[in-house]
């Protein structure tokens, strides 16, 4: 059983103390949705592996009194799994099915594009330590050089809130894909919007989206979880004139 109803949570975060990874944003809120309070420990991108003792070069890692889980889809499992008590995650085989397909589809339509809209400020926003690994394992994985990804990204961004058309048709009919409540379906929609307000210089959605309501609703849960000084806003995207 956690002790002090706290779990350890090693995160991702920038330059600002602003989480990026949309992996671990969507454990914070997980841990939240289950009542834990977070035991934080703030980390750039180098050193995770010494951190974690060699388990991981990848965050989040959680460690619950002493048990160590490791990848956001399995520490949603281990704490639905553990503290069955506690209100659910996940409702189900169904819902982890869904879920992940929400990921998936939100994840290309998205970050997908943004990633190359946003890797420079990515890059200049996260910790002074960083920047050489930062710059030269997304310029590896992306296959150019950050300042030419991002350049001309304003011709780019417009194409992304059409293609977001079904996720805003369905808030039109349900609060939250968890129905009345938030579930993981959630958090992981929501994490890419924070991920995104992470590193954001310029906005990528319209003043007027609907979507501005569930993301606005979804950042202030857990006494405004979404809401660090070092996020930028989302809406203000110029229309086409
Ligand atoms: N499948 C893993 C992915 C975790 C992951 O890729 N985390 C990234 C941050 S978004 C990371 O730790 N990156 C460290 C690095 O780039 O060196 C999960 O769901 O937890």
């Amino acid at each position: 059983m956690a002790r002090d109803n706290s779990i350890r949570l090693f995160d991702l975060v920038l330059d600002s103390g602003c989480t990026i990874s949309p992996f671990v944003w969507r454990i914070k809120y997980a841990l939240r949705h289950k009542g834990f309070d977070l035991d934080l420990v703030p980390n750039g991108f180098t050193g995770i592996k010494e951190l974690t003792g060699g388990r991981s070069d990848r965050l989040p890692v959680i460690v619950d009194d002493g048990e160590w889980v490791i990848d956001s889809w399995k520490i949603a499992e281990y704490l639905d799994a553990k503290y069955p008590g506690r209100p659910m995650l996940y409702e189900g085989e169904g819902s982890k099915v869904l879920t992940k397909f929400v990921d998936r589809w939100l994840w290309r339509t998205a970050i997908g594009v943004w990633i190359r809209c946003y890797i420079l400020d990515y890059h200049d926003l996260s910790m002074p330590r960083d920047h050489a690994y930062v710059r030269e394992s997304r310029e590896r994985i992306l296959g150019g050089r950050l300042e030419e990804m991002q350049f001309g990204r304003e011709q780019r961004l417009p194409k992304v809130p059409p293609a977001l058309e079904p996720l805003r048709g369905l808030l039109k009919e349900t609060k939250w894909l968890g129905g009345d409540r938030p579930n993981y379906a959630d958090y992981c929609v929501l994490s890419q919007f924070l991920w995104c307000g992470s590193v954001a210089k310029i906005p990528p959605l319209h003043d007027d989206d609907p979507l501005k309501e569930y993301i606005d609703r979804g950042f202030d849960l857990y006494g405004g979880l979404g809401r660090h000084p070092g996020m930028h806003t989302l809406f203000g995207l110029p229309k086409a004139s």
